[in-house]
Order: structure tokens, then C-alpha cells, then sequence
């Protein structure tokens, strides 16, 4: 039995060493990321059975990929090999700190190649929980099927699912977005937007009409992600909000709403309580972001337990 599994493109990641344009650049990290393997790796460090489904090109970067996040633990049994297309490539500038640019190049990657019949119904079946986000199905309409399909396993299997829109405007070739990400969430059993995913998709400010709206949409869970300020959950059972932690210095902040997925997630599997496991999702989400990387602020367990013992009522100043 596994406890999360998840499905989308992960990329090599390329970051100048040296803030500014990048055409400035000579040297650059190169790491590996995407929000649903960030997911899955996260939850690993915790202790938890993840498995990631994905296409991954016949090249050395796929194979750097796919070295990476079994190093993590994280289960590739239904990652497959593409020799025809490419692993997508994603560089990350940094401009200054607060100033980040996100340049892709994932047209017609291996993994925006992925298709109902790449997905094992075995596989998905296993799962408590299957992991979404909305930039798979921006990737193409093959990766859209994929997405449907998936759900259509997981309802089959009781399998819950749970959804974050995580909405990349670069990547939506169609003008669905909205109806695609609510058409999702109305089938999730768990929904993690953004304010700012809220206010673009409903037209309205307000934490408590952006969740009541999403929840209308048949989510029996909502919980909005507000930042360093925390995160407001509509539910049958808890209808709050739970403070954030703040960061005075961030360094990185992408990443920090999948850290806030695998908080989530984690306490959810742990048996915790909504509001428990919307701290842990805080806590994770602000340590991702005091580290460069979108997965290597990601948490084992000592560590985050401790970081929300420690933090809880007070800034952390760094
Ligand atoms: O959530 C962080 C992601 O944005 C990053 O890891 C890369 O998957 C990615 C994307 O599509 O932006």
C-alpha cells in the first residue's frame, strides 16, 4: 500500500550562480524539480511511501532525474523512458531576491507527452491519496486525459484526492484554465489554492468567499494558502484560519506552497487534526523558502517537529 502517488513533469533545474540577468551568467546549479516529485520527496523525508508517475526523456537528464528521486526513496515504478522526446528544462533567475523569473523550455517534452495509457490502474489503486496539480494538465491535452483518467482510478478505488491548481498562466496554451481547474477540484476531496489563484479565478479578494466558492464547486475540503500569514480551511469539521510562520529572510521561495502540500499530507497520514496538519503545512512551506532550491528546504521529521515547537508563536529571524 502506498500513501501518496503522484503524477507530473519533473525537470532539470538550472540556476545562475550569480544574481542578475541571466545572460550575465557563466556558471549554474543545476537541481532537479517539479511541484508533484517535490511533493512526493517531501513526503518521503517524513517517513511516508510516495510514488511518482511521469515520463522522463531517454537522456542524461532524465537519468539524473530519475537517480535523484529514487535517491529519495520515492517509488518510479510507473516512470517511463521516452526516446524520442526530450526531459524538459526549466532555469530559474534571479534578478534579486524578491525579483524571480521562471523560464521553461518543456514544449514537447517527454512528459508533455504522457497519456491515459501510460497510467498503471494498479498502481494509482494502491494509494491513500492521489496527489494533483493544475500544471499537468497545462502540459498538452494528452497530459489533460492523463489528468481525468487518473481521477477516474482514484473514484473507482476510494482512493482520495487531493489538488493543488497551482496555475503556471505561461504554460495554458487554451483559454480553459478556469473551467479546467474548477472542473478538478470539483472532484477532489481536498483543494489547496492560492489567494492569488482565488482572486484569479473567482474575482474576489476575500479569503473566506474564495474558499466558500471553490467549497460551492464541491470540494469537501478547501484550504486557501495566504503566505507567510497562513492558511484558511473550510470544512465540515474546521473552518478557521492557522497563523503562518514568518521569514525574515527568505532565499527561495518556489517550492514553499508544495512543502505546504507535503505538511498536509503528512499530518493527514499521521492522524492529526486539520488544524495540526495546516501548521505542519505552514511550518514546511516557510522552511523551504530560507533555502535555495525548490526541494532542498524539505524537512525530515525531527527537524520539522522541532522547527514548530520551537516557532510556533514567534517570527523566525534568521
Ligand atoms: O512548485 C514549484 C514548481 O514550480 C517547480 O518545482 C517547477 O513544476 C514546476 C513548474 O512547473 O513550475
Amino acid at each position: 500500500m502506498m500513501d501518496v502517488v503522484t503524477l507530473g513533469e519533473t525537470m532539470a533545474l538550472f540556476t545562475p550562480k550569480t544574481n542578475g540577468y541571466m545572460r550575465q551568467a557563466t556558471q549554474f546549479y543545476i537541481q532537479v524539480a517539479g511541484a508533484e516529485s517535490n511533493v512526493a520527496i517531501g513526503l518521503s523525508r517524513l517517513g511516508h511511501n510516495s510514488g511518482w508517475i511521469s515520463r522522463l526523456g531517454d537522456d542524461e537528464f532524465g537519468k539524473k532525474i530519475l537517480n535523484f528521486i529514487r535517491g529519495e526513496n520515492v517509488n518510479t515504478d510507473n516512470v517511463i523512458f521516452d526516446e524520442t522526446n526530450p526531459t524538459g528544462l526549466y532555469f530559474k533567475e534571479i534578478l534579486t531576491r524578491e525579483e524571480i523569473n521562471v523560464q521553461y523550455y518543456r514544449e514537447g517534452s517527454a512528459a508533455s507527452k504522457m497519456s491515459p495509457e501510460d497510467l498503471s490502474e494498479h498502481y494509482i489503486s494502491k494509494a491513500k491519496y492521489l496527489h494533483l496539480t493544475g500544471i499537468t494538465p497545462a502540459l498538452s491535452d494528452s497530459c489533460y486525459k492523463a489528468v481525468m483518467y487518473a481521477i477516474e482510478i482514484a473514484k473507482h478505488h476510494k482512493v482520495k484526492i487531493v489538488f493543488d491548481p497551482n496555475i503556471r498562466k505561461k504554460l495554458w496554451k487554451n483559454d480553459r484554465i478556469k473551467q479546467i481547474i474548477l472542473e478538478i477540484s470539483s472532484k477532489s476531496d481536498i483543494v489547496l489554492p492560492g489567494i492569488d489563484e482565488g482572486k484569479f479565478i473567482f474575482g474576489n479578494n476575500e479569503p473566506q468567499k474564495i474558499a466558500e466558492s471553490f467549497y460551492d464547486y464541491g470540494a469537501p475540503i478547501v484550504i486557501l494558502k495566504l503566505g507567510s500569514a497562513g492558511a484558511y480551511c473550510l470544512s465540515n469539521q474546521y473552518n478557521s484560519l492557522v497563523s503562518g510562520f514568518k521569514v525574515n529572510n527568505v532565499i527561495d521561495p518556489v517550492g514553499a506552497g508544495d512543502g505546504f502540500t507535503v505538511g498536509i499530507l503528512s499530518g493527514l497520514l499521521d492522524g492529526a487534526t486539520l488544524e495540526e496538519a495546516i501548521t505542519r503545512g505552514n511550518a514546511i512551506g516557510a522552511m523551504v523558502t530560507m533555502v535555495n532550491g525548490d526541494v532542498e528546504g524539505l524537512p525530515e521529521k525531527k527537524r520539522l517537529l522541532s522547527f514548530i515547537s520551537e516557532l510556533k508563536t514567534q517570527d523566525v529571524n534568521r
